[in-house]
This record gives structure tokens, sequence and C-alpha cells, in this order.
């Protein structure tokens, strides 16, 4: 009986993967030799994100169960007070795509960048359809401003040239967000032509994306780097990330943010706020201080919960 019991438990070693696409609660695994498994998780634990290295159990040919989930060099992942949304794991780079059309939201861009700086995550800002020539040049004028943070913008046209793309993806896994529309799956269609995603005409009278991407999946491009295609989004909930954390997500408030007058500074309207005098003294953009006051009141409303 004991002998019996100890064969069996070798024989169910789970074996390693990396969850490559998710649907729902269904995750696509790849195994060290490159084969596929679908399987969902055991019981009801946390959750599983596309990147996420894993151990798994075969139950039938093709088909397993997720047993334990390895720790993350990271975790990105949206919340609002009463649930998560997770984008990807073990990601080394966050490119946000936006488009010359349709009009993207800088304030979604602020809440990405305080996602991947609270993870330490190495971002690329990347305007997608560059060829639309006019729009295009009205995009890069706003994205000046974040080239002016220090973070990389670059302008590419998937449908033209996704060359100057690729060194920038060389030994990183990288993960495409951004809103509905702006491209993503296309570019992955023309960095990975046998990927064949599904991408889609947007509503130009509308000026919004049509979401067309419904889950996530990693792609290999060489040994080294992969990318990973995510479903558009319209809000990046941040109710995960604390106040002090929120405010080192703004890159440009860091050196103020040790000297104001009270410790516990929270940069709302305390006197002596060196954030508060630095955007008085024009050196803080007043839009981003914005942002983070809006943030900090929806932090403080999920406190009351
Ligand atoms: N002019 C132009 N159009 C492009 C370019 N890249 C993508 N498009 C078009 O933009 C539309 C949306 O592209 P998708 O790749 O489906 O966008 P997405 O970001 O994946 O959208 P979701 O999956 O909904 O998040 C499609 O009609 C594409 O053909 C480009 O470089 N130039
Ligand atoms: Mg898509
Ligand atoms: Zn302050």
């Amino acid at each position: 009986m004991s002998s019996k019991h100890t064969s069996s438990k070798k024989r169910t070693q789970p074996a390693a993967g990396q969850v490559i696409a998710t649907y729902g609660r269904q995750y696509e695994i790849e195994l060290g030799d490159g084969s596929l498994v679908n399987c969902v998780m055991r019981g009801k634990k946390g959750g599983i994100a596309c990147g996420d290295q894993v151990g798994i159990l075969p139950t039938t040919p093709g088909q397993g169960v997720i047993e334990t989930v390895l720790p993350r060099s990271s975790l990105l992942y949206r919340s609002d007070a009463f649930r998560q949304k997770l984008i990807a794991a073990n990601v080394t780079q966050l490119i946000i795509v936006v488009a010359a059309v349709p009009s993207f939201s800088e304030e979604l861009i602020d809440r990405c960048l305080i996602a991947a700086e609270n993870q330490h995550i190495k971002v690329l800002i990347l305007l997608n359809k560059a060829d639309l020539l006019e729009q295009a040049r009205a995009a890069l004028t706003t994205l000046s401003f974040y080239q002016s943070l220090d973070y990389p913008v670059l302008s590419i046209s998937a449908t033209q040239n996704i060359e100057p793309l690729k060194p920038y993806l060389q030994g990183h896994t990288s993960v495409l967000s951004g809103q509905s529309g702006m491209g993503k799956s296309t570019i992955i269609n023309a960095l990975l032509p046998d990927a064949k995603r599904a991408t889609m005409e947007i509503s130009t009278a509308l000026d919004s994306g049509r979401h067309t991407t419904t889950h996530t999946r990693l792609y290999h491009l060489d040994a080294q780097s992969c990318i990973i295609d995510s479903p558009g989004l319209q809000e990046f909930g941040l109710h995960h990330i604390d106040e002090k954390e929120l405010a080192w997500g703004f890159v440009e408030f860091r050196p103020y943010l040790w000297q104001c007058r009270f410790s516990n500074c929270r940069h709302m309207a305390e006197p002596d706020c060196a954030l508060l005098l630095a955007v008085q003294h024009n050196k803080i953009n007043t839009r981003r201080l914005a942002v983070y006051h809006k943030l900090m009141t929806a932090a403080e409303h999920q406190k009351t919960w």
C-alpha cells in the first residue's frame, strides 16, 4: 500500500510550463518541450496571468490542472475596490501603445506608467499609425511631455514598417497595452506574420476603437525575447497601489517628496508642501498634479470601505 502510494506520487510530479494564453478561467500552457496543454486552476486560488511560470499535472491528453504558480518577477494588473484584472506576469517591459487615430487618453498613459514604476518595469511609449501624418504630428507633440520625463517615445507605422521597433524588444518580455484600436494586434502580426491576430477596422466616425482582442497571448520572438498582446483597455484602476507608491509613480515628483514640512505629507493642501510649491513654480505640470489628486481621492475612498 505504502509503496503504491510512493510510486503514484512520483508519477504525478508537476511539469513546469509557462502560461502563454488566458481565456477566462482556462489557460494554455507551454511545456519545456514546446507542447501545449489546456489547463484550469485547481481550486479558487488567486489569479493566473499570461507569462506565469506554473507547475501542472496532466489529466487527459492535452489537458491538465495548474497546481502551483512560481513567484513572479513582476505582475501588471488593474484593480478597483472590488476586483483585480491581471494583465501579465514576469514581463520586463510595458509598451504603452497609442495611435495617431483614434485619440488617446493621457491619464491612461499616466496610470500605465504608475503601474510600471510600481513593478520596476521598463516602459516604451509607442505611437502607432505614423503614416497618418497630420494626426501623428499632433500626437507626438502631446507625447513630447513624456519624453521630457525621460520615457522613450517611438513613432512607427505597423502597417508600413515594423523594423524600428525590433531593437526595443531584444532580450525583453514585453506586453503591449493600451486602448482598443491603437494597433496592438497589428503590431504582433507585423512582427510574426504566422500569429494571424484578428484586427478590426475602427469606427472613425465615433473616434473609438471596438474591442477586437478578447484574450491575452504570449509570442516568442527569439530565444530571449517574447511579446504579449492583450485586449484593449478603457480604464486602468490602481486601487492596489498605496498613497506613497502613487506619488512615487510620478517620476518628476520624486526629487520633492522628502522636502515637505511634514514627513507624512500627502501633497494635497498641506503647508510648505515642496511638491505644491514646485507646481506653483511651473516645475511640475498641473495636469499631472490633478491626476495625482484624483487618484489620491480614489485611494481615500477605498479606505473607507
Ligand atoms: N493607418 C494605419 N492603420 C493601422 C496601423 N496599425 C493598425 N492600424 C489599423 O487600426 C485598426 C485597429 O488595429 P488593431 O490591431 O485591431 O488594434 P488593437 O489595439 O489590437 O485593438 P483591440 O484588440 O480592440 O485592443 C485596424 O483597422 C488596423 O488595420 C498603422 O500603422 N497605420
Ligand atoms: Mg487587438
Ligand atoms: Zn507635500
